[in-house]
């Protein structure tokens, strides 16, 4: 089969050959996958990182918020994205507690694979000691971003390595027959929450891996060589998974997570097209270049469905050729009066950089009012030619290889590795709080900013002539209607009282005193936001709760095989799943056979086309409880039905 990118699946070592052969033989008991996590609790309170944790608003950009800190835990989503692309019976745990990890290892396991980072190198270690420990048999497959490290500093923890796209590795590796793209994709929702109170869901699209734009830093580019895999290759594609969402939740909102969204621009425009075409008003967040940005207008952006948009800032002299285009004091000015928000991240610790350098160059960066502002602190990770600069000129702080734990433990963007010619690493950190805490004290809480961007965009296109930005204005209406509780508390206690009372003034004027709802939750707010401060100062209820999903481990599982007199064959389409039946149904294979299909779309966006052939039989009763059990997901499930239809003319039919 050929992938529509040309993803080549790599060609196994003689050890993982030899293995998957060995599993694709034994036919009958296929292989089990067990995909974990780092394991809870993890923190700066359990000798992380201080930015280290579940979330990536409340630990690295809004950290200085306190509690207007808008709260959402974080998954290893790659680990649910490769499970349900395996053919394999797998479990995938988020986050679970050594206890919870062995307890899942007892069950025995013939793969774990881990997925970690490099400031979670430490935590990789603890979770491999608990599968040899309690799961000896099992292979451990090591994936995610903390492979940048070389075999000799990983071998000693990983039977397998993963180094690339993890689906098409992983399917080799078990000795599974390659898979088109688009793969299935897993539907991913976050719950974000205010004052503790639960808020929007947000849905996750994996859209691509990768981007080609190379900045020194840069793990991601550089892990996938500065190529970019679009893993929803179409705009057709990515249309396909929001429609999903938006069948669990109209009003759900999005996240891409793709490097640089909108540098496939074709891709971009065909989903923009399709968004018009729905003419449901969408909001969707993805990350974005200057260079990509600059060649959409905002009401294109809007008309993609894009609200929201994380773009470098980076350094006034960084000098990135993805800077190109717009200036970006104008750029984000601009994406702000159309009511696109915008998070964007400064760096510290370029070349250039003195305390005052930074100084002037925050002052710039705050006068965008950025509604979210991150600060990293410019860092050399393995893999990366910054990194490689930087063991050339000898100025990392730490002694490799003496010192690697420690080193690891600080790729976080929060610590000063580098020796810098006019700043110690303690001048940089300090700068770097200083950074987070008058963005804070001048521009105030960002939810509040959020607030200020949908008037923003309400005021501007309430009346357009584009149908669809007025239905866009009147879901900004809604959601800012929706955020009146924040400025009791903002008004209360947040930075800036008086400008958030100036805006609410203005709001009310413009959309009328809030409904009952809204009312009665902004005199709530005040108590859920001590509550959530209460939660913070003592660390509690700060850490998520296992996470457990199982994909095709039920005996129902919809395979190839024999369902009494009727023979089952599955396969693999580009959009869909095949399933081709001969033979005779009866009423127990028409239930199993239901129940694998349905199996099979739970908790997905994947689509079923069932082939009835020629000549297979069936009486009518047994037909119409396959018709009636397929009922519920119907509309992901084509049928195709012998020529001389006679009985199967009822599932067609319902
Ligand atoms: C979501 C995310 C988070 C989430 C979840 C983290 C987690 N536990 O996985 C949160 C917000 C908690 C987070 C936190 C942090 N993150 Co983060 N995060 C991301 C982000 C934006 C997306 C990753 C993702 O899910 N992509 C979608 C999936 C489908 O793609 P994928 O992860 O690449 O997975 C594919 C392959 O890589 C591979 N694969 C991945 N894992 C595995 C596992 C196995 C077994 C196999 C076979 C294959 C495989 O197969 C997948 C499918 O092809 C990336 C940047 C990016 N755009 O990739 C940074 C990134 C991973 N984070 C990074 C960092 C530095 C951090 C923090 C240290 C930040 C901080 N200052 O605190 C913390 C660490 C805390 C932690 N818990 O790990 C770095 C890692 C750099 C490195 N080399 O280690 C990245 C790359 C950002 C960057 N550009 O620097 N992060
Ligand atoms: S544009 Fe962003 S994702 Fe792309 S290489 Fe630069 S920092 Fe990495």
């Amino acid at each position: 089969m050929e992938t529509r990118m040309g993803i080549e699946s790599r060609p196994l070592s003689g050890k993982e050959a030899a293995t998957a052969e060995g599993l694709a033989n034994r036919s009958s008991c296929r292989p089990k996958v067990l995909l974990t996590s780092i394991c809870r609790p993890i923190g700066p309170a359990h000798g992380d990182g201080a930015s280290v944790g579940y979330e990536v608003l409340h630990g690295q950009v809004t950290r200085a918020q306190g509690v207007f800190s808008p709260r959402s835990v974080n998954y290893t989503f790659a680990l649910d994205y490769i499970a349900a692309n395996l053919d394999a019976p797998t479990v995938v745990l988020q986050y679970p507690s050594h206890r919870e990890l062995v307890r899942e290892l007892r069950k025995g396991a013939d793969y774990v694979g881990i997925s970690f980072n490099l400031v979670t190198f430490h935590r990789m270690k603890e979770a491999v000691a608990l599968v040899r420990k309690h799961a000896p048999a099992a292979k451990i497959v090591l994936g995610g971003y903390g492979t940048v490290l070389d075999d000799a500093e990983l071998a000693p923890y990983g039977d397998h390595i993963c180094r690339e796209e993890g689906v098409a590795w992983f399917r080799a590796l078990l000795g599974e027959p390659p898979r088109p793209l688009p793969y299935d994709h897993p539907l991913v929702t976050l719950q974000l929450r205010v004052f503790s109170i639960p808020m929007d869901r947000t849905g996750m699209i994996f859209a691509g891996l990768g981007c080609p734009n190379g900045c020194d830093f840069c793990s991601t580019s550089h892990f996938f060589k500065r190529r970019h895999i679009r893993l929803l290759p179409t705009g057709d594609d990515i249309f396909r998974v929001i429609e999903r969402y938006l069948e669990i939740d109209p009003r759900m909102s999005m996240a891409i997570l793709d490097e640089d969204f909108l540098l496939a621009k074709d891709r971009a425009m065909r989903l923009r097209e399709l968004v018009l075409e729905r003419g449901t008003p969408l909001s969707i967040f993805a990350f974005a270049s200057v260079k990509a940005l600059s060649r959409f207008t905002p009401q294109e952006l809007l008309e993609t469905g894009v609200d929201g948009v994380w773009v470098g800032f980076e350094g006034k002299r960084s000098g990135y050729a993805k800077q190109q285009g717009k200036a970006v004091e104008e750029l984000i000015p601009e994406l702000r009066s159309h009511g696109i928000t915008v998070l964007s991240s400064m760096i510290l610790g370029f070349d250039y950089q003195t305390p005052e350098v930074v100084r002037e160059e925050l002052a710039e960066f705050l006068a965008l009012r950025p509604t979210y502002a991150q600060f990293l602190i410019y860092g050399p990770t393995p893999g990366t030619p910054f990194f490689e600069r930087i063991m050339k000129e000898q100025r990392l702080n730490v002694n490799l290889p003496e010192d690697a734990e420690r080193y690891y433990r600080a790729c976080d963007g929060f610590s000063s590795m580098v020796r810098h010619s006019s700043m110690t690493a303690g001048e940089i950190e300090a700068l770097q709080q200083e950074c987070f805490e008058a963005d804070f004290r001048l521009n105030g809480p960002s939810i509040l900013r959020s607030v200020e961007v949908w008037f923003e965009g309400w005021k501007r296109y309430r009346d357009s002539i584009s149908p669809y930005m007025r239905a866009k204005a009147a879901r900004w209406a809604d959601e800012i209607r929706r955020a009146y509780p924040v400025f009791r508390v903002a008004k209360r206690s947040g930075p800036a009282p008086e400008a958030a009372a100036r805006l609410e003034e203005e709001v009310r004027a413009s959309l009328g005193p809030p409904s009952m709802g809204p009312r009665l939750l902004s005199w709530l707010a005040p108590a859920a936001a001590a509550w959530t401060g209460f939660t913070l100062r003592h660390d509690y209820f700060q850490h998520p709760k296992l996470v457990r999903r199982s994909y095709r481990t039920s005996p129902w599982a919809l395979r190839s095989g024999e369902l009494g007199s009727l023979r089952v064959r599955t396969e693999r389409a580009l959009r869909s799943t095949l399933v081709r039946i001969e033979g005779a149904l009866d009423t127990a294979s028409a239930r199993r056979l239901a129940a694998g299909i349905l199996a099979h779309l739970r908790g997905n966006d994947a689509e079923v086309k069932v082939v009835v052939a020629e000549g297979t039989r069936a009486e009518p009763k047994d037909v119409r409880v396959l018709a009636q059990k397929l009922a519920p997901l119907r509309h992901r499930i084509s049928i195709v039905v012998p020529s001389h239809r006679d009985v199967w003319a009822i599932l067609k039919s319902a």
